[in-house]
């Protein structure tokens, strides 16, 4: 119902599965999280009511407009849709992307509809997703850390990070592995934010060599510390009209 924004969140179903089937690098995998956002570029192309997406792992958030009439805002139909469109660009883009790797088995996306009552909620929503993306990526940095470098086995380092708050983990990291936290690419930390802004084109030349623009709407990609903070959305005033 209105006045809620609509957001749809897609998830790979058992994608520890898929991700081990598929060798992908741990904890992070460049190519699979470029997809990842190459699907998310595809849907916001394709359904010009979503005006704002974030993800990492293997999830994606899309955000629709406040004013969204897109299938009469049925959650069945959006949530379906928007699902099945992500999966199929998903395996359509899989050689692009991992040219030598064969697609072993058809991977699926679940998702559902979250309901935010104001730019606010969805700004806490969006804080949530994040935290999740920077605790996940912190644990996995320093399990693998210690398997791969620290000689241990998965069951022994899982037990070293059971008790580990957050500044632990990062010292570890430090300590053992001369790792910096926040030196590892943004793209694992903190996920990735894309929506469209104006873009100046270049649509053709004239005769004299001088270049034709034109103003179009693009989808961008964008990272951030913290997309729910003031900052980010202040220095995003068309979104911020978009949304609410
Ligand atoms: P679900 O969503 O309940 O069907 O089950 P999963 O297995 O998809 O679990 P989820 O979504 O909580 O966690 C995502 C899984 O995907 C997790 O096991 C790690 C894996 N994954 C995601 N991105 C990467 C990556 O870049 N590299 C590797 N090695 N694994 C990844
Ligand atoms: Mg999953
Ligand atoms: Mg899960
Ligand atoms: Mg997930």
């Amino acid at each position: 119902m209105p006045p809620n924004l609509i957001v749809v969140r897609v998830d790979g179903r058992n994608f520890h599965r898929f991700s081990e089937v598929h060798e992908f690098e741990k904890p992070n995998d460049e190519k699979a999280l470029n997809l990842m956002n190459q699907c998310a570029i595809a849907v916001l192309e394709e359904y010009p009511d979503i005006v704002f997406s974030y993800g990492y792992s293997d999830e994606y958030s899309f955000v629709l407009k406040k004013t969204s009439k897109f299938y009469q805002r049925r959650s069945s139909k959006i949530s379906s849709v928007i699902a099945s469109f992500f999966t199929s660009v998903y395996v359509t883009k899989w050689k692009e992307f991992f040219p030598f790797k064969e697609l072993r088995y058809p991977p699926s996306f679940l998702s559902r509809i979250v309901c935010c009552a104001s730019l606010e909620v969805l700004q806490a929503y969006l804080a949530w997703r994040q935290r999740d993306c920077h605790v996940q990526n912190q644990y996995n940095t320093c399990l693998w850390e210690l398997v791969k470098k620290g000689g241990k086995s998965k069951i022994e380092a899982q037990e070293i990070l059971k008790d580990a708050r957050e500044q632990d983990r990062n010292e570890l990291l430090h300590q053992q592995f001369g790792i910096n936290y926040n030196d590892s690419l943004a793209l694992f930390r903190q996920g990735t934010c894309i929506f469209k802004t104006e873009v100046e084109d270049i649509v053709k030349y004239n005769e004299d060599g001088t270049p034709v623009k034109r103003l179009r709407r693009k989808a961008s990609t964008f990272r951030t510390e913290n997309i729910a903070g003031k900052r980010f959305w202040n220095a995003h005033a068309g979104l911020v009209k978009e949304l609410g």
